[in-house]
């Protein structure tokens, strides 16, 4: 308590002694003259030409993915570096919050799908905590140019260097320019003051975390990492596995029946971590006990709708649907969530949990012949033919001849392709946890985008390879004390889940790991929020993997359960290689 104060008032002291005003230093010419010099990266020239900055006070910020709502002052920079001998441009994108309200930090932002950054909105989260936020465009062209519009010169040609900036390098260049501009706009950089370096970003986000806590292990003190794309290429031909069962089993089940799947999934499975809420807290048990044939003649039926491309994944246009459920659904619906083998039987990856909605099985209707078919998951579809088949097109044109070893043989492709790139699952965290990191990494439990336990075959390969030799528990608590993994019970893909609206958000991630990385408090449990719902505004606890939730009596506890640890780790005996 008493150091507490000493420290704040050692805090306030200093930031007297900062006292400029944000308009003083929020210039052009102030922006020049803290900018790194050249020999900061070998190879990286920075254009002081190319400064933009401009205050900006009282603006209003929201993203409750991320972070609460918010009032904020910041000083809003651009600038733009060259690689050495590549003719390229880089634009780099800042917010610094006011010298009264710096804290010493500085914040890494990564973006999703193929997109580098978020644009700007993951950087107000950081100003609100002290920090310096940062966002790259990668050299792609603008900050809301993608990876995908610049991969290819030609059919055939891959543009090597946008491959290379999105698989791991633009972050890094990011984080190293972004430290050092900090240090010296805030005038740190002689004093020894440590500043404290941050990332955070979901989704392929996400992975771009791990790029960097895997490849640059002194470069950030903590990393928030959620629902991460790693393990790239089997995630992403996995987007392909719910059509294929479709096409083999020559069932195209109407989107309404599969929701009635879900929903009836939801509300058998919701029980079982004792508390009926709507939320599936403990899918484990929901994938051990729940028998989906019980929904076999179920009535559902939904309303006609236009579909829409401002959703993701976008939706098709469906009629009104009125039917029950059907064992040819129950087969399809069986056979996606048993997830991807060959046709021998051999396990080539593993699918989302039981009450994630079915978001890869949708179907499409065709008007004129009043029948359901095939409708190509978009994110499936085009990593098959732009990054394997290196066709400038957004899908697949048909799924003709593909069979589960199709796709067993499309992965292995790809594995080697971009296996130094994008697969972004190195194991050995050493350089990392010798430096003292901590990383944060959270799952919705009902992604529908990203199988949850794919975070948990991560945790577990980083688990054995950091620990060899070394007693479960003994070892997991061990890698517990630097990395965490929380699955968060209801959640859907990196945001609330409409469909289990009573379900608790991590909205506040990065003071919890602000507070683990600068004062010791380790996050035994995740503090959240109840963003929607019966309990709206209440704050939750979600427990840390191994453990597992279980409501008694009205109160939770995380528990050890054997059976439900085992059921979400696979043996992929697919590959003779190890896949972490
Ligand atoms: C946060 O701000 C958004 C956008 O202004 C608003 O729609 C939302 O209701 C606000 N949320 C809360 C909890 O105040
Ligand atoms: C920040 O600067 C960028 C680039 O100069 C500009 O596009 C953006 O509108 C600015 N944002 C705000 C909130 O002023
Ligand atoms: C790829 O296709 C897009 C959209 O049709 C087009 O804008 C782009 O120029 C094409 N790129 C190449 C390298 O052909
Ligand atoms: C850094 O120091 C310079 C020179 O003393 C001063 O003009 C400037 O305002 C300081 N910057 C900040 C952010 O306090
Ligand atoms: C599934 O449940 C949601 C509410 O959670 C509801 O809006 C939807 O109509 C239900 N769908 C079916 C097919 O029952
Ligand atoms: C569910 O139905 C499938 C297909 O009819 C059948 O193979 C399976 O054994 C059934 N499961 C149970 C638990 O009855
Ligand atoms: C579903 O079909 C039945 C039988 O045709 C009909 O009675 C019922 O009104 C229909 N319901 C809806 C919502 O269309
Ligand atoms: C490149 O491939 C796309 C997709 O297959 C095709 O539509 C386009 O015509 C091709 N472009 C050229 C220049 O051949
Ligand atoms: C699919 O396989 C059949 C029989 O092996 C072959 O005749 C046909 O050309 C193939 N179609 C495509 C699109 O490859
Ligand atoms: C690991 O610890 C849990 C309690 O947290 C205990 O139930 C379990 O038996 C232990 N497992 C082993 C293999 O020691
Ligand atoms: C948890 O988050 C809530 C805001 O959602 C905050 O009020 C509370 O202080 C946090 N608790 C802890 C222990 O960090
Ligand atoms: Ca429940």
């Amino acid at each position: 308590m008493q150091s507490r104060l000493w420290l704040s008032l050692l805090a306030a002291s200093k930031a007297v002694a900062q006292s400029a005003h944000l308009s003083e230093v929020c210039t052009k010419s102030y922006v020049q003259a803290s900018l790194p010099s050249d020999d900061l990266i070998l190879g990286v020239t920075i254009d002081p030409t190319s400064v933009v900055a401009s205050p900006v006070i009282g603006a209003s910020v929201s993203n409750p993915n991320y972070y609460p709502n918010g009032t904020i002052d910041f000083c809003n920079v651009t600038f733009a570096y060259s690689h050495n001998g590549r003719n390229d441009r880089v634009q780099v994108w800042y917010y610094l919050p006011a010298p009264l309200d710096f804290q010493n930090r500085y914040l890494s932002t990564g973006g999703g799908g193929y997109a580098i950054n978020s644009g700007s909105r993951l950087l107000p989260g950081g100003v609100m905590n002290g920090a310096v936020a940062g966002a790259t465009d990668g050299g792609f062209g603008s900050f809301s140019t993608s990876f995908d519009e610049v991969f290819l010169l030609a059919n055939g040609t891959i543009n090597y260097q946008p491959l290379y900036m999105f698989g791991y390098q633009g972050i890094q260049e990011l984080t190293v320019i972004g430290k050092q501009f900090t240090k010296q706009f805030f005038n740190i950089s002689s004093t020894g003051t440590k500043l404290y370096a941050y990332y955070q970003g979901c989704s392929e986000g996400g992975r771009e975390g791990w790029s960097q806590v895997q490849r640059f292990g002194e470069e950030l003190d903590g990393a928030i990492t959620g629902a991460p794309a790693f393990r790239f290429v089997h995630q992403q031909v996995q987007h392909l596995w719910s059509n294929v069962v479709e096409q083999t089993l020559d069932y195209f089940p109407p989107q309404c029946e599969l929701d009635k799947i879900v929903n009836e999934t939801i509300t058998a499975c919701d029980p079982l971590d004792g508390k009926t809420d709507g939320v599936v807290a403990r899918t484990d048990l929901c994938k051990l006990s729940f028998d989906v044939n019980s929904t076999i003649g179920l009535p559902y039926s939904c309303p006609a709708s236009e579909g829409s491309t401002m959703v993701f994944p976008p939706t098709n246009p469906v009629p009104a649907q009125n039917g029950t459920v059907t064992p040819q659904g129950i087969a399809v619906v069986r056979e996606i969530l048993n997830g991807m083998h060959d046709l021998e039987g051999r396990r080539v990856y593993f699918s989302y949990q039981p009450s994630a909605s079915f978001a890869d099985a949708q179907t499409s209707y065709d008007f004129d012949t009043n029948t359901w078919g095939l409708s190509i998951s978009g994110l499936g579809g085009q990593f098959v033919e732009k990054y394997l088949f290196l066709q400038n097109a957004s899908n697949i044109p048909n799924l003709n001849n593909v069979t589960y070893d199709t796709l067993k043989s499309w992965i292995t492709q790809g594995w080697m392709k971009y296996e130094d790139s994008l697969q972004t699952t190195w194991p050995d965290l050493t350089p990392f946890h010798t430096a003292g990191g901590k990383v944060l990494h959270y799952h919705g439990e009902s992604d529908n985008s990203i199988p949850t336990a794919s975070s948990v075959r991560y945790w577990e390969s980083v688990r054995k390879t950091m620990y060899p030799n070394t007693p479960y528990n003994e070892s997991a608590s061990a890698l517990n004390a630097w990395y965490r993994l929380f699955l968060v019970p209801g959640m859907g893909h990196c945001a609330p889940n409409p469909l289990q609206p009573n379900g608790p958000y991590p909205q506040n991630n990065l003071p919890v790991l602000i507070d683990w990385v600068e004062n010791g408090v380790e996050p035994v449990t995740l503090n959240a929020t109840h963003l929607a719902g019966d309990l709206e505004g209440q704050s939750a606890e979600i427990c840390a993997w191994p453990l597992r939730p279980l409501w008694r009596d009205g109160e939770e506890q995380c528990v050890y359960d054997q059976a439900s640890i085992d059921s979400w780790h696979y043996d992929l005996d697919a590959f003779k290689v190890p896949v972490y």
